[in-house]
């Protein structure tokens, strides 16, 4: 193994870590800490004595658990996405996962592999005792994937060859991340786009593995999110469109959400109404309050108070909201059956800098399951973005991670680029010099400025460990030995690029050549 790779394996933990703590809730950092499931105790054999944030569970609710878990125990997913789908996105959505269907998978868009992943958290973390993924093989189609990483309740295990062989995890679990390190055809030192195949990489099946009532291990059920179809009218939404649309309400990212536009007054009046294809009971509604990029985005933006929620047209009855980033979940006066149904911002929390409201994810109950609207106009953005690229020459890094390193007696640095046709993107800074490791970590939305700039806007993580303090790389992140410098800060700043530069106008990055 090269140098350089030795120390990227060995430190980029803290950095891989942030990456899905962050994009994981606010509510899953407590989980993270509280859980202590570490890189070592993943590979161990180890049970943490309590669930972590587990929701009271009502006798009844109990009941239920016990007469269906007897001999196969299941769980529901509360959020689950994938960073990257291809099109059309139902045929290759994360969902397909956990269909126990071997000719189903997630495929990402083509080209699209390294930093890519799926992500599921469940309404109540499991105990899972081990994980077993099924990689599309590599073929004249789908590129193979060669390594990949799980996170477990936001914190990294080591990277891993891609096998069928179950991964032991043996924890309570909330989250999972799996993020593709490498693919079959990678060149992992090249400086430029180190996949430069375009054909997507993909996942069939995700086996997680319990023990059942009997004291057998089975595979857990996995209820998806359920999804119907329809679509959002909103009063008004925040530009550019493409980063706060109605539809990143109901996209599992807790990170995106739907903002009012409405700068200069307060989100009180705002409304949302919801279309369905088909009639649809609601009797409970599922809130992710506020814009949960991050606290300081919490905090500067507003969140709903007190809003109504009814049948389009309909005197509708009023509900108290927390000022919390925990989902918050209201049950109705009296179930709904509609076609539509319309939500009332009635009240606000004041944000500390802006007047824009922001809602970050949304669930209906239906007295079955909880379901999401699917608008199917992500994928119409995707295609304007993927149109856009192919005349420009944005083409030929659009989808495709960008990398860059250099390795020197006492440094090392690395950055990586992901700026994907969903609108959203991901950027990795790394150097160790002298002992020190600085890792910065952004992410968020970019908006086309013209054929050779586009400006990106997000959240951006800086985390710093110095070699005065006693600091151990293998170690992972304990409760106790947090960072020298753990600075989460909102930016925005503009890309300029041809057909082989990437640069930043705040050198926010060594240029990217390619
Ligand atoms: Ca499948
Ligand atoms: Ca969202």
């Amino acid at each position: 193994m090269a140098p350089w790779e030795v120390m990227m394996r060995k430190s980029v933990f803290v950095l891989s870590a942030l990456t899905v703590l962050a994009a994981t809730l606010s509510c899953n950092e407590e989980e993270a800490s509280d859980s202590q499931v570490t890189t070592e105790q993943i590979d161990v054999e180890q049970t943490s004595e309590e669930p972590v944030n587990e929701e009271p569970v009502t006798p009844e609710e109990e009941i239920i658990e016990e007469t269906t878990s007897e001999h196969h125990p299941s769980a529901n997913l509360e959020r689950c996405y994938a960073t990257s789908i291809n099109t059309p996105e139902s045929n290759f959505c994360p969902e397909n996962v956990f269909d126990d269907d071997p000719n189903t998978y997630w495929a990402t868009m083509p080209g699209a592999a390294p930093d890519e992943g799926l992500f599921f958290s469940f309404e109540k973390p499991v105990i899972i005792s081990a994980i077993s993924i099924q990689v599309l093989p590599g073929s004249g189609s789908i590129e193979g994937i060669k390594y990949y990483q799980l996170y477990i309740n936001g914190l990294e295990s080591p990277i891993r060859r891609a096998t069928d062989e179950p991964v032991p995890i043996n924890a309570w679990v909330k989250s999972i991340f799996i993020r593709i390190d490498a693919t079959d055809s990678m060149e992992s030192q090249v400086n430029g786009i180190r996949y430069a195949g375009n054909l997507p990489v993909g996942i069939s099946e995700i086996t997680l593995l319990v023990m059942n009532g009997n004291g057998d291990e089975v595979p857990l059920l996995v209820h998806p999110i359920g999804r119907t179809g329809g679509h959002v009218q909103a009063s008004s939404c925040l530009e550019p469109m493409e980063a706060y649309h109605t539809d990143f309400l109901f996209d599992s990212r807790s990170e995106f959400g739907w903002s009012d536009g409405n700068q200069t007054s307060t989100g009180d009046g705002e409304n949302l109404t919801f279309f369905f294809d088909q009639p649809q009971r609601i009797e409970k509604i599922k809130i992710w309050n506020g814009y949960q990029r991050s606290q300081t985005h919490f905090d500067q933006n507003e969140r709903a108070s007190v809003i109504s929620f009814g049948a389009d047209g309909g005197n509708a009855p009023k509900y108290q909201l927390s000022d919390t980033m925990e989902p918050q979940v209201i049950t109705l006066d009296t179930p709904l059956e509609d076609r539509s149904f319309t939500m009332n911002i009635l009240e606000i929390h004041e944000g500390a800098t802006y007047k824009d409201l922001v809602i970050s994810e949304l669930r209906f109950f239906n007295g079955e399951e909880w379901f999401v609207l699917d608008s199917g106009e992500s994928q119409s953005r995707k295609h304007d973005i993927l149109e856009w690229a192919q005349n420009t020459s944005a083409d030929a890094f659009i989808d495709k991670q960008v990398f860059s390193s250099y390795y020197a007696e006492q440094e090392y640095f690395t950055q990586t680029l992901v700026l994907r046709s969903n609108g959203s993107f991901i950027l990795w800074k790394h150097r160790e010099q002298d002992g020190d490791t600085e890792i910065m970590y952004a992410d968020g939305n970019w908006q086309i400025i013209d054929d050779n700039a586009v400006r990106i806007f997000g959240r951006l993580h800086r985390i710093g460990r110095y070699s005065q303090a006693s600091y151990d790389p293998y170690s992972g992140v304990r409760p106790g030995q947090e960072p020298d410098m753990d600075r989460i800060t909102i930016f925005n700043d503009i890309l300029e690029f041809d057909g082989s530069h990437i640069s930043s106008d705040r050198g926010m990055f060594e240029d990217f050549t390619f």
